[in-house]
C-alpha cells in the first residue's frame, strides 16, 4: 500500500536527490547521487520521469564531446530504467555572469547569452522527450531599484519570453512553458513574485496559450501565501502546466522540505484539488533531504514524498465518501436554496428578478454556517480517527 507506480507521474530533479547538502553557512556533508544513479534510485522507487537544468546534467564549460558522452550515458540509463524525462529546464542563476539577472539584465550580452543557453536546453530536452520547459527567473530581481528600472524589466522578460515561443514553432518542438514565480532568494525581491504575477505577465505574451505556471509549495508560502488558492486559480485558468511540490514554514527562508511535511492541512487540500479536477501533469518533487542526511536519507526523502502524496489521495477519497462532510458542504453550498427566476447572468429579465428579490437580511446574517464542524471533521480524518 501507499507504493508509488509510474502512472502517479511522480517526478524528482537531479538537482533534489543530487543535493549534497550545501547551505550559504555550510560545506557539502554527502555525496549527492550523480544524474545516472539518481535515473536507477529514482526508478526503482516508484518515479515516472527525471527532470534537470542543463548545468545538472551537463556542466557549463564541457566541450562538445564530453556533453555528447555524458547524454548519451544518462540516456542509456533512461532506456535501462525506462524512465522519462518529462521536463528540463536551464540554469539562469548560477554562473556569475547572471549575478544581476538573465533576460532583465541591463546588460545586453547577458540577456543574449541567457536567450542561447536557454535555446541550447530546449535543445538537448527536446532530444530526449521533454514536453515541458520550466523557467524560474532566479535572479530577475534586484536589491537596488535605483540601478534597474523595473518597467524596462518587465518588457525585456516578455520579450525574451517571445523570443523562445518563437524559436519552439521554428523547431516544432511542441514545447509548453511554465514560470515559476518566487517572491525572493537569491535575490532581495524577485520580479513577477507570485503565480498570480505570471498569469498577468502571460496574458501580455504573443503566444500565451504556448505558457502557463510551475506554482512551488514554498514559493507561495515564503511570500505569506495560500497556495491551494494560487493552484486553484492556475487550474481554473486552465494554466496549471507542472506543479513543484515541497514543503515550508511560512515567510522563512527557502527551505525545500519534503512535501507534506509542515503543512499537512493544506498538502490535503492540494491533494485534493489535483485529483478532484483530474490534473494529468507531472507531479514535480522540488525538494531535498535535510542536511542532516546520509544517502540513505536521501532515499527515505524521496520514498516520503511520494508516499506522503499517495496516503493524502487516500485520505482525500475518504473526505470526498464521508457522508456527513459531505451533508455539510452541500448545505454550506445553498444546495437546498431556491432563486426561482435569477442565475447570476445579466438579462433585462434577469435584471427585473434581482432588483425584486426579497432577501430577509437579518435573518441570514444570523444563521450559522458549520465551519467549525466541517473543520473538526477534516482534521480527524489528517489524524485517522474517523
Ligand atoms: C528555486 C527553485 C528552482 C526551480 C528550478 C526550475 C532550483 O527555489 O524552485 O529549483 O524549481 O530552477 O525548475
Ligand atoms: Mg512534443
Ligand atoms: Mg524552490
Ligand atoms: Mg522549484
Amino acid at each position: 500500500k501507499f507504493i508509488p507506480v509510474k502512472e502517479d507521474r511522480f517526478t524528482f530533479g537531479l538537482w533534489t536527490v543530487g543535493n549534497p547538502g550545501r547551505d550559504p553557512f555550510g560545506l557539502p556533508v554527502r555525496d549527492g547521487f550523480s544524474p545516472v544513479e539518481a535515473v536507477h534510485m529514482l526508478a526503482e522507487l516508484g518515479a515516472y520521469g527525471v527532470n534537470f537544468h542543463d548545468n545538472d546534467l551537463v556542466p557549463i564549460d564541457a566541450t562538445p564531446v564530453e556533453k555528447q558522452r555524458i547524454v548519451s550515458g544518462f540516456r542509456c540509463a533512461l532506456e535501462q530504467t525506462g524512465l522519462k524525462v518529462p521536463m528540463v529546464t536551464v540554469s539562469l542563476f548560477t554562473d556569475p555572469i547572471f549575478k544581476d539577472g538573465a533576460f532583465t539584465s541591463n546588460d545586453p550580452r547577458v540577456r543574449a547569452y541567457a536567450l542561447q543557453k536557454t535555446i541550447e536546453s530546449m535543445d538537448l530536452g527536446a532530444e530526449l522527450g521533454a514536453e515541458v520547459f520550466v523557467l524560474w527567473g532566479g535572479r530577475e530581481g534586484s536589491e537596488v531599484d535605483a540601478g534597474k528600472n523595473a518597467v524596462e524589466a518587465m518588457k525585456r522578460y516578455r520579450e525574451a519570453l517571445n523570443y523562445l515561443c518563437e524559436y519552439n514553432l521554428s523547431q516544432k518542438y511542441g514545447y509548453k512553458f511554465a514560470l515559476e514565480a518566487k517572491p525572493n532568494e537569491p535575490r532581495a525581491d524577485i520580479y513577477l513574485p507570485t503565480t498570480g504575477a505570471m498569469l498577468g505577465m502571460i496574458a501580455t505574451l504573443d503566444y500565451p496559450d504556448m505558457v502557463g505556471v510551475n506554482p512551488e509549495v514554498a514559493h507561495e508560502r515564503m511570500a505569506g501565501l495560500n497556495f491551494y488558492h494560487a493552484v486553484a486559480q492556475a487550474l481554473e485558468a486552465g494554466k496549471l502546466f507542472h506543479i513543484d511540490l515541497n514543503d515550508q514554514k511560512m515567510s522563512r527562508f527557502d527551505q525545500d522540505l519534503r512535501f507534506g511535511s509542515d503543512g499537512i492541512k493544506e498538502a490535503f487540500f492540494l491533494v485534493k484539488l489535483l485529483e478532484d479536477y483530474q490534473y494529468t501533469g507531472m507531479k514535480h518533487f522540488d525538494a531535498h533531504a535535510l542536511r542532516t542526511e546520509d544517502r540513505q536519507g536521501v532515499i527515505e526523502f524521496a520514498k516520503g514524498c511520494m508516499r506522503t502524496y499517495l496516503i493524502l489521495k487516500e485520505k482525500v477519497a475518504q473526505f470526498n465518501a464521508d457522508q456527513e462532510i459531505q451533508a455539510l458542504i452541500a448545505e454550506m453550498n445553498g444546495k437546498k436554496l431556491e432563486l426561482p427566476d435569477f442565475d447570476f447572468k445579466f438579462s433585462p429579465e434577469s435584471l427585473k428578478a434581482l432588483q425584486s428579490y426579497q432577501v430577509d437580511r437579518t435573518a441570514i446574517g444570523a444563521e450559522g454556517i458549520p465551519y467549525e464542524r466541517l473543520d473538526q471533521l477534516t482534521c480527524e480524518i489528517l489524524f485517522g480517527v474517523r
